[in-house]
Parts: structure tokens; sequence; C-alpha cells
């Protein structure tokens, strides 16, 4: 077996020995040193340059070192072959973290005592009690449902929305559009963990905003293009929306110059609430490699009909 490791982000030579001591026997190639592209039978990617697969001929399989595969899917070179993508306990310990310290931040004041703190000011602010305050979560996949253990540990009130019904300990369960509707209202914060797909593409627009209660707050960890900026910053400058915090943008990074680097309300982390780390995710990798080889189902294969 031959695996063809391509990402600009990700630390290949991590990755290396990662793969080496987990998985000996597999030929690795790091792009842009493809070798003999016969012989690339598997690849490792994230985000790669488009077209790449049109290159390798001998492909049987694709895994991706993210969870969100729509960059993957959007790629017409991408051969009809098995699509697996990335799940791992720590991709859902990290985002759960982000998902807490991003609520807490909000919910216990945590900018405006930065602020005081700055100003060399004591200064007490009174807040609710966490069983008090209504998160609400789209999407209760792998991500979803971790940052909803995390935020009932801590004891908010968790309500979640996801595409088929769903019964879950300690989370209030929505569906389909209907559910979305129902539950909006009730979002002191809420959380977008979706993935990025025709259905979901803008979701986090003003008729959206308009369903929150005033001053909610938005954490968007899910993509980019879930969101319409333009309706975000009218929505912030309004106070129909009390603040967000931004982990992923339609360009990234996000360009110099662009309002949300300066807005008051708006906090911007750089697409760093959950990382793929070469030592455990090299497990999924085996894994799949394993039941490829044996002619297993394989997990965390993509729905290329669903889009996710
Ligand atoms: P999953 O596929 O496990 O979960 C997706 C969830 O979204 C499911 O609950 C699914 O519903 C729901 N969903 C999908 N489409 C719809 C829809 N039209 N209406 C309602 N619910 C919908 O994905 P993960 O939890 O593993 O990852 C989610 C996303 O998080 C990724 O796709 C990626 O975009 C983003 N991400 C961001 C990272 C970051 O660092 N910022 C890191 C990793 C991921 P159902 O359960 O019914 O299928
Ligand atoms: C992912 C990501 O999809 O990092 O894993 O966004």
């Amino acid at each position: 077996m031959t695996l063809l490791f391509c990402s600009g982000i990700d630390n290949a030579g991590l990755w290396r020995d990662a793969l080496r001591r987990r998985l000996p026997d597999v030929t690795l190639r790091v792009w842009p040193e493809v070798g003999d592209p016969d012989d690339i039978d598997m690849a490792l990617v994230w985000q790669p340059p488009p077209g790449i697969f049109a290159g390798l001929p001998n492909l049987r399989l694709v895994m991706s070192l993210g969870a969100g595969v729509e960059t993957l899917l959007a790629d017409p070179s991408l051969p009809d072959v098995p699509l697996v993508r990335m799940v791992a306990d720590s991709l859902s310990d990290d985002m759960a973290g982000f998902v807490a310290l991003q609520v807490l931040r909000w919910h216990r004041h945590s900018d405006e005592f930065d602020a005081a703190q700055a100003a060399g000011v004591w200064r007490w602010l009174p807040y609710r009690p966490a069983r008090e305050v209504t998160i609400g979560l789209l999407g209760l996949g792998e991500l979803g449902q971790a940052a909803a253990a995390v935020l009932g540990a801590l004891g908010y009130r968790v309500l979640g929305w996801s595409r088929s019904p769903k019964h879950l300990n300690g989370v209030e369960c929505f569906a389909g559009p209907d559910g979305l509707e129902a539950m909006l209202p009730r979002c002191d914060q809420l959380v977008c963990l979706l993935p990025l797909t025709a259905d979901t593409r803008g979701i986090l627009d003003r008729r959206l905003f308009a369903r929150l209660p005033a001053g909610a707050v938005l954490i968007n960890a899910g993509r980019g293009d879930h969101l319409v900026e333009a309706d975000l910053l009218d929505a912030l400058d309004c106070g129909r929306l009390g603040g967000a915090s931004l982990d992923v943008f339609s360009e990234e990074p996000l360009p110099a110059g662009h309002p949300f680097w300066r807005h008051p309300r708006i906090r911007v982390s750089p697409h760093s609430a959950a990382a793929t780390h070469p030592a455990q995710a090299v497990e999924q990798v085996a894994a799949t490699l394993a039941a490829f080889r044996d002619g297993r189902p394989l997990a965390n294969r993509v729905d290329r009909g669903r889009g996710y």
C-alpha cells in the first residue's frame, strides 16, 4: 500500500513519524514528492490543490484529515472511491473545550473583566446561574454531542438540532425545519457545529437571527459559509445579537482589514477550535486501512448524497 499525504497546514514530519510507527508496512509519499503516481492507492489529505486526484489513476481510498469534507466533495477530480472523514476523541475533546470556553467567555463577562483589569478597575458584574442559561447547538454529530456533554456538565441547559430526530441524555433534541423554528427563541447562545452542505450554506442569516432572543450570542465553529457576514454585522450593530465568537471564515486566513477583526462584539480565532493531532488521529487511519484491507465496512465514511 502506498499512501500520499497532502496538507498545507498539518505537520508532515509528525505524520510521517506517527504513520511509520503505527503502520510500518505502508509506503508514505509526501506531496509534492509523489514519485510514480501509478503507485499511489490511498490518500490522506486536507484541502489538497484542486484537481490533484486526476493525476492519481490507481487511487482506491481517500481519507480526510479534517471532519468537514465540503472542499473534497467540490473537487470534480475526486474519484468515485470511498471517502472517510476524520473522527477522533481528541478532535471532539478539543471542540467541546472550545465551545465551553466561548460560552463561558460571554456568559461570565470575561472580556469586560479583561477591560476592567486593563483600566485598573475592580468591577463586579452580575450573571445568571448556568442552569438558567440555555445553549442551542446546531448539529448533534460527533462534535455537537461532545460539546453538549461538556456544557451539560457545566450546568447549562442544552438544546440541540439535527437533520434526523435524536434522543440524547441531557439534551432536548429538535429536528428538521420546524424543530429549528421551535428551538431558536429559547437560545441565549447558539453554537454552529454543522457540516457545510447545500442545505446549511448561509443558514446563519438575518432570518435566523430574528428568531433568537434579543442580545443572544452566536458561536460559529462550523464553516465560514454557514454565515451571511453582512447580516451578522447588522444584527450586532442594532443589538439583535449581543456578540459572536467566530473560528471559521468564508476566506481563510481572514483578510487584513476585514470588519470582523476590529468589531468590538466579535471574537476571532484562526480556525483553531479543534485540531487533528497525528498521534491520536493515526489510530483512525490505521482502523480504516485495516477495515479496507479486510473488505469490512468503513466507519466514518462520507455519504456523498447527504454531503457529509
Ligand atoms: P457529523 O457529521 O458527525 O455531524 C453533523 C451534524 O449536523 C449531525 O447531527 C447532522 O444531523 C447535522 N446536520 C447536517 N445537515 C443538517 C441539516 N440540513 N439540518 C439539521 N442538521 C443537520 O459532523 P461533526 O460533528 O464531526 O463535524 C461537524 C462540522 O464541524 C464539520 O463538518 C466541520 O465543518 C466542522 N469542524 C470545524 C472544526 C474547527 O476547528 N472549527 C474542526 C472540525 C470540524 P444528523 O445527525 O441527523 O445526520
Ligand atoms: C475539520 C476542520 O473539518 O479542522 O476537521 O475544520
